[in-house]
């Protein structure tokens, strides 16, 4: 490919949701998931509300369905467990893991298998053998769905890709002796329409944060770590004294603690940018959670809707 072409096609965001590629995905799942007795949505412990596309329960009417909290290394771990206790109140086994190091892999196959108990003992019942138990993994783009399929199978075997247009059979992957799953994840399209919870994909990199403009949402990201957890930019970037709150004033200051500075003695801010966001991605300003259970309250009425 030539230098010119390819620089054409990167500047195409790598992930739009259009309503034909919504409707496309939203079919595929549907097709699975007539084969399984259990869905395992996979979210972003960083950003459990952020992460979790609103049509899910749409999508999946009555199919019983697990929460798992992925990237659980990169949370804070106090607040992963305030939500896996609001998804609890309401009724949906939740786990908390890490993929890359296997965290937690026991506890989910364990409450995937029992969530889909009622299916597979009434299947025995009908006078049929005891088959395992199916399930399949639906997540936004980058959750870590693949990790954890591969994970999961104990080496690398769900192929990288679905490759469009290549028909083939369903493949399941055996875990353990009571659990299959489905090697090909479900795509969900993130919300990214509101304007936080855009942000909070592409500060996390589940967006191709081309899409928006990169100093703005490093600046953004700054200041809410300003904002709410100070400390950490403290020791990672050794400030002292005094730390600005504008965010793009954050954004030039670490620029100069981190020596990124061109002819003149102005920032590059570019460069700035990107060790921002790099390190923010690999957990090194610390663990952090960036959305909040909602309050008492509005989790109280969500159980409730729930039971009716
Ligand atoms: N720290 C950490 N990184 C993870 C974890 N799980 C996945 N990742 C990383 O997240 C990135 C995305 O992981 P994938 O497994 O490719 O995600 P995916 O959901 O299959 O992404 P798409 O196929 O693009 O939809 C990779 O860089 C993984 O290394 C985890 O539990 N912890
Ligand atoms: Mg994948």
């Amino acid at each position: 490919m030539m230098d010119k072409e390819r620089a054409a096609r990167t500047d195409i965001p790598t992930l739009q949701w259009f309503p034909g590629h919504m409707k496309k995905a939203q079919r595929l799942i549907e097709e699975n998931l007539k084969l399984v007795d259990v869905v395992i949505e996979l979210l972003d412990a960083r950003i459990p509300a952020s992460s979790a596309n609103p049509m899910l329960a749409e999508i999946i009417k009555d199919k019983p369905r697990l929460i798992a909290l992925n990237k659980a290394d990169l949370a804070d771990s106090q607040s992963t467990k305030k939500w896996l206790a609001y998804f609890r109140a309401q009724g949906i086994p939740a786990v908390a893991i890490d993929s890359m190091k296997g965290k937690g892999m026991k506890q989910l196959v364990k409450e995937a298998e029992e969530l889909a108990r009622p299916k597979t003992e009434k299947f025995v019942a009908k006078g049929a053998r005891a088959r395992a138990a199916r399930c399949m993994i639906l997540g936004i783009p980058n959750v870590g769905k693949s990790s954890l399929i591969n994970r999961l199978a104990g080496a690398v075997k769900a192929k990288a890709a679905n490759q469009p247009g290549v028909t083939r059979a369903k493949q399941w992957i055996k875990i353990g002796s009571n659990l299959d799953l489905l090697d090909t994840p479900g795509i969900l399209w993130p919300k990214f329409e509101d304007q936080t919870v855009g942000l909070k994909l592409a500060f996390t990199g589940a967006i191709n944060d081309d899409i928006y403009d990169r100093e703005q949402v490093t600046a953004l990201l700054l200041a809410a770590m300003r904002r709410d957890y100070p400390e950490r930019l403290v020791e990672r970037f050794k400030f002292k004294g005094e730390m600005p709150t504008d965010g793009l004033e954050l954004l030039e200051a670490v620029g100069r603690k981190r020596g990124c500075l061109v002819k003149g003695g102005v920032v590059d801010l570019e460069k700035a940018q990107n060790i921002v966001l790099t390190e923010f991605r690999a957990g090194k300003l610390g663990l952090v959670t960036l959305d909040e259970v909602p309050a008492a309250e509005a989790a109280e009425e969500e159980a409730e809707k729930n039971i009716e």
